[in-house]
């Protein structure tokens, strides 16, 4: 790397190993130190969090303020409005979740203006790559589909889905896809969203200065807020996604920075949107850019992702990944990546000044997510490749170019993934039975103790990965099914846990059925916005009978170790308000020993919803998850039966050894 570009000396160092359990990436960080680079490891280090902001003691919601409360005596201080801890806690929760819904909500209205576009036949670029999934989709929301042409299903479905987003009044489509019990506890409550538009903009309004002070009212539009994402923006996102380009089905994908060549062009893209990815896989598969390729001496074009695209395509098309959030600075480091291309989120701007170090062009393709030092190559829909093989030539012109000295990690690790709701069903029936009753049976019998989704991202603030990887291992040996996406997926892909070879990992009955149907005890099903997944599979569950009549009565959990973002917190209080009872780690934007923290901790179960956990510990994440799964098992009646299974002859002469 040349002199000139050593800009941004790290004022503290880590020790990669501190700071991280994947090994690719502590090379990195490592790297990073000898060429004088700063990652976002370094900086977590420099930059302590406010203690008053983590624990969201503070408002600046007006300029009479900001005010700044003491966690340390909640109720001993308001602000100058008068706004006491749980308004202020409560106003600020809710507007993580409006933010964390209005991105998964924007990317899935994307999703539709594109499918809108491609019915209508203005859009000729991209096509409906999966008919059985519309006609399954339509049917599940009362379309008729019976003799009916695909493209008149699809003008249907648009404009159904459509309301999604922009409907006033009445219950978003979505809704007729929730268990009844748990439809009927959200009318009671008056949850059930609208339209996503509305619930943002109600949402923001209640929690602006002098409007709703009082924080259980302010946590039922967080609820009707966050389910607007759940069961609307982000599903409708998945489901189109799928009918687009494609459903998922188990695939061996290799994952890790070993699947960067230093004798090809490397291209990464990295966000959250399967468009562009899509039109970059057509573009390094044209075959005059291979040529282009080849000509400045490569042995041809690498397309990698990363984080969430990366996932998407991952699962789609078996397109390798490189890591997933805290390693997309430290994979510039590398240096042998000739093109970073992004969408939108999770991009962090310290991407530039990393990129710039090591002359990798960071190109945004979205006029949404411009960064400051960054190229901009506009991505649009309808002329798709323009974007996408303009970024292949600045990847070949810098691969001629290259200056800085090539370092992978020489690390790939292969697991299997892809399993969407419609997968796990086939899987575990086949194609004349596919069904979840094979599943609720290994719950009922105990074989299964349980499923757990465990998803989100990482963050600087803990080990990477590390919580992720030690809580799997822990549910799994415990008999306990995880289901994963986003960025923890590739934490257990790293850690090489998405095999069915792990199985041997998992306890005795968990790793019965995994070896009976050749599966992972890791299920990773796609992208962070594909947690809609998780409740299309828990709502299956709950259908098929016997485990209960809501989403509340499974023997059921969900985690987000290591989340940064307030995309995850709109995640858990959509997974809460379904039902479920949501652990988060890293830290948790609220004061203990409050109102609001009790409502959130303990008032929503008492409800009938789901409710919020804390721990650090992945040991101690992983009992209170396996605790409440007991609980609930017993509540349905179910845990002699998991005493029976466990008590079998290998465990008895494993006693009596
Ligand atoms: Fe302070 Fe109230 Fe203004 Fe918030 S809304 S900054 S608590 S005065
Ligand atoms: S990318 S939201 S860091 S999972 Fe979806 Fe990963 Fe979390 Fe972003």
């Amino acid at each position: 790397m040349p002199d000139e570009k050593k800009k941004i000396v790290a004022k503290k160092q880590v020790n990669p190993k501190d700071v991280t359990i994947c090994d690719a990436t502590a090379q990195m960080i490592a790297k990073a130190q000898r060429d004088g680079v700063e990652l976002a490891f370094d900086r977590a280090i420099s930059m302590k969090a406010c203690p008053i902001g983590a624990d969201s003691a503070c408002c600046k919601h007006c300029t009479m303020g900001p005010c700044r409360l003491n966690a340390k005596d909640p109720y001993g201080k308001v602000g100058v409005c008068g706004a006491d801890i749980d308004t202020i806690q409560a106003r600020n929760f809710g507007r993580m979740v409006a933010a964390g819904t209005a991105a998964h909500t924007d990317h899935g209205m994307g999703m539709l203006d594109l499918f809108r576009e491609v019915v209508t036949g203005h859009n000729k670029d991209y096509r409906i790559k999966d008919p059985f999934k519309l006609e399954a989709v339509a049917k599940s929301i009362g379309i008729e589909t019976e003799g009916r042409e695909m493209m008149d299903i699809a003008k249907d479905l648009y404009e159904e889905l459509e309301r999604t987003y922009t409907q006033v009044d009445g219950e978003i489509p979505f809704a007729k896809r929730v268990p009844a019990k748990t439809l009927e506890l959200w009318r009671k409550h008056n949850l059930v969203p609208r339209g996503a538009m509305r619930e943002i903009m109600e949402m923001m309004h209640r929690s602006a200065m002098g409007v709703d002070q009082q924080y259980e009212n302010i946590v039922q539009q967080c609820s009707r807020t966050a389910l607007a994402d759940g069961w609307g923006g982000s599903m409708v996102a998945t489901e189109i996604s799928d009918i687009l380009f494609g459903t998922p089905s188990p695939v061996a994908i290799e994952t890790n920075m070993g699947v960067l060549k230093e004798d090809q062009v490397n291209i990464i893209v990295h966000g959250h949107e399967p468009n562009l990815f899509e039109s970059m896989l057509e573009s390094v598969n044209e075959p005059s850019l291979i040529q282009a390729a080849k000509d400045a001496g490569a042995k041809g074009l690498n397309l990698v992702g990363m984080c969430c695209s990366g996932l998407e395509m991952f699962v789609r098309h078996g397109v390798p990944h490189a890591g997933n959030f805290m390693s997309t600075e430290a994979i510039l480091v590398t240096g042998a990546v000739d093109a970073f291309a992004v969408d939108v989120q999770c991009i962090k701007q310290g991407l530039a000044k990393v990129a710039d170090c090591y002359d990798t062009p960071l190109i945004t393709t979205n006029y949404r997510a411009k960064i400051e030092g960054a190229q901009h190559v506009q991505f649009d829909e309808n002329e798709p490749k323009a974007c996408t093989d303009e970024v292949v030539v600045k990847a070949i012109t810098r691969f001629k170019n290259r200056t800085a000295a090539v370092e992978i990690p020489p690390i790939v690790n292969t697991g299997v993934h892809g399993f969407s709701h419609e997968y796990i069903s086939y899987m575990l029936g086949g194609t004349f039975r596919g069904s979840y009753t094979p599943l609720n049976d290994n719950v009922i019998n105990g074989r299964i103790r349980g499923v757990a989704g465990v998803v989100g991202c990482t963050n600087p603030r803990v080990k990477q990965d590390w919580v992720h990887v030690e809580l799997v291992k822990e549910l799994i040996k415990n008999d306990v099914l995880v289901l994963q996406t986003g960025c923890s997926q590739i934490a257990l892909a790293k850690a090489g846990l998405t095999t069915p070879e792990a199985a041997h990992l998992a306890g005795p009955g968990l790793k019965e059925v995994c070896e009976t149907v050749g599966m992972p005890p890791v299920l990773g099903m796609g992208a962070c916005v594909d947690n809609s997944r998780i409740l299309i599979a828990a709502s299956e569950m709950v259908r098929t009978g016997g485990l209960g009549d809501s989403i509340a009565d499974l023997p059921a959990v969900g985690c987000a170790p290591e989340y940064m973002s307030e995309k995850a917190i709109a995640i858990g209080q959509y997974f809460v308000a379904s039902g479920v009872y949501t652990i988060f780690g890293s830290t948790y934007p609220v004061v203990e020993g409050t109102k609001f923290h009790k409502l959130l901790f303990e008032g929503l179960e008492e409800l009938g919803f789901g409710k919020w956990g804390f721990a650090v510990d992945p040991y101690e994440m992983a009992k209170m998850m396996i605790a409440h799964i007991d609980k609930k098992r017993k509540a349905l009646g179910i845990d002699k039966a998991r005493e029976r299974v466990l008590m079998d002859m290998a465990d008895r002469q494993q006693l009596s050894a």
